[in-house]
């Protein structure tokens, strides 16, 4: 079938893509997800403990319908996955938005051809259809990453990775469980199973710095209160990449050490990203300053966790924060508990599997259960999977063989009337995730209509506009400490992955930026008449 614009992914990108499209600007829009129902990734992580690890109810969240904010009451401060799962539900419903995407597809191709100017693509099921434009909101955190230890295909016990986890419930009562990866998935799930474990192994390769999330209920006068005060927080949130408060402009250089760490136990107090968003200006650019929160994060581990061996497994050791933060309900505490060990991969590495357990260079873990917490291959990860066909056939997977260079994260040279939504160079994965969605499918709207009105049929991105997104992604994340640490935010994670910095840090800036190149009529863009045939 032919469509204005298809849409993959139903997530809340491709869900807002789908509503804005279709309803404020009238055009035919089919949706695409490989799931079986809408929530992207929050269909997918569905491991015991999953929770919103950034600022939380009601920011994370759509700003767009004033009576979404009115008429949706989120529970607790760091909602839950099934919660932020039932909120999708309930958009798709309210804008009855699932009768234009079709579940259990894939698309397995999708390539542009030159000659109609249009993208044709195909399902899983050997469906074609063909758009004018195509959007990519496939997804940040979507190809799980799967360590490729000796063995592990012959380990005889279920494994499961977080981001692929069972919709049927899970039991670990009676189990021994290995959980690989103490990224966010894995220190939001071992307080969890091991509240029903009979023993949690912990195969740690690199310690974190965790924040105590301090999850509670909201309480009426909190909803009331974030209700009438919602367009000043709205704007707040645009004006700060996502973050809805004020943060601190305190000098640290002004304040004694005393001072300082009087005002980071109150932001540790205080729980969620305080400590590091709103301690003192610089946490994550000035070494110095950046040391003592990583001591001071350090010394609560070592207070928390009984065991000394353990405690100084658990300390990280390069810059607080580089690595996505974690917001956690009582992680470090867990290690107190007579049911759980920890192994640390650095000091012991894993030499194989067995049909029954791990086998690290001091000895053999028996485990009758696998969990890979062990990530994604973030960002770029799943539009090198959907892998399209540009410009003379060119595959994506050609294209960023040695980087993942974009304009604005949005579009890439040779690959016209092509959108992504969080794509490489867009700062998506800080902070922005639902607000940063609709901001991007705002500028597509201003991108199509711009075509439209000077009866255009393609914009597309140039390499030398690529070129200088790129270095200025690089030299923002130069100005911080973030490049000096293996991440999945340097693509880091994944063996062979171009090192790169793969997010945009400015949030708001970014979202000016948008405006702008919308404002000056696409300037860095390059445009293309209807051929006779389009
Ligand atoms: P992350 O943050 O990428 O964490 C993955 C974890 O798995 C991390 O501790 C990794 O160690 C570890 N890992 C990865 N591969 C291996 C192998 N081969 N052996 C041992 N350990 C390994 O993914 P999450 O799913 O936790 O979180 C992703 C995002 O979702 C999160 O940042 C939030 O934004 C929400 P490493 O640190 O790389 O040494």
């Amino acid at each position: 079938m032919e469509f204005d614009a298809i849409i993959i992914g139903a997530g809340f990108g491709g869900l807002y893509a789908l509503r804005h499209l279709r309803d404020e600007m009238g055009l035919s829009v089919q949706g695409f997800d490989g799931a079986s129902d809408v929530g992207g990734t929050w269909w997918y992580n569905r491991y015991p403990g999953a929770r919103v690890d950034a600022p939380s109810s009601p920011f994370y969240a759509y700003t767009f319908s004033r009576d979404l904010i009115d008429e949706w009451d989120w529970k607790e401060t760091q909602s839950a996955q099934a919660d932020v799962l039932a909120y999708l539900e309930h958009v798709a419903d309210r804008f009855d938005l699932r009768k234009d995407i079709q579940f259990d597809t894939f698309v397995n191709d999708a390539r542009f051809d030159e000659v109609t100017q249009r993208w044709s693509i195909e399902t899983d099921h050997g469906d074609r259809h063909s758009a004018r434009f195509l959007i990519c909101a496939v997804g940040a955190l979507f190809v799980a990453h799967m360590p490729d230890y000796p063995g592990i295909a012959d380990f005889a016990g279920d494994v499961h990775h977080t981001g692929r986890w069972p919709h049927e419930p899970v039991s670990f009562a009676g189990k021994r469980v290995g959980v690989i990866g103490t990224g966010s998935s894995g220190i939001q799930s071992i307080p969890e199973i091991a509240k029903q474990a009979d023993h949690v192994t912990v195969f740690q390769r690199t310690p974190q710095y965790s924040l105590p999330a301090r999850n509670r209920p909201v309480t009426d006068d909190e909803r009331a209160a974030y209700r009438e005060d919602w367009d000043t927080l709205n704007t707040s949130m645009r004006r700060r990449g996502g973050w809805p408060f004020k943060l601190s402009r305190l000098s640290h250089t002004e304040h004694s050490p005393e001072e300082r760490q009087a005002r980071y136990e109150e932001m540790w107090q205080r729980g969620g990203m305080h400590l590091s968003l709103n301690s003192f200006v610089g946490v994550l650019a000035k070494e110095d300053l950046n040391e003592e929160v990583s001591e001071f994060v350090r010394s609560k581990i070592r207070e928390t966790v009984h065991d000394p061996e353990t405690a100084r497994k658990l300390l990280p050791d390069y810059h607080f924060g580089t690595k996505r933060l974690i917001l956690d309900n009582g992680y470090f505490e867990t290690y107190n508990r007579d049911n759980v060990s920890l192994v640390d991969l650095r000091e012991d590495p894993i030499e194989s599997f067995t049909s029954s357990g791990v086998r690290t260079a001091t000895g053999e873990h028996p485990i009758d259960m696998l969990v890979l917490a062990t990530g994604f291959d973030a960002v770029s990860g799943s539009m090198l999977k959907l892998n399209p066909k540009g410009r003379g056939g060119q595959s994506l997977q050609q294209k960023w063989g040695e980087g993942f260079d974009t304009s604005l994260g949005m579009m890439v040279a040779g690959y016209p009337n092509m959108f992504m939504i969080h794509g490489p160079g867009s700062p998506g994965v800080f902070f922005t995730m639902p607000l940063g969605a609709e901001l991007q499918t705002q500028w597509i709207d201003s991108c199509i209509r711009h075509l439209d009105d000077r009866g255009l049929a393609t914009i597309e991105a140039t390499a030398d506009a690529e070129s200088e997104w790129s270095a200025e992604v690089n030299a923002i994340a130069n100005r911080t400490l973030y490049p000096r640490t293996n991440s999945w935010y340097m693509g880091a994670n994944v063996p062979g992955k171009p090192r790169q910095f793969l997010g945009h840090l400015r949030g708001s800036e970014y979202f000016d930026r948008l405006s702008e190149v919308a404002d000056s009529g696409f300037d860095n863009f390059v445009f293309e008449a209807p051929t006779a045939t389009s």
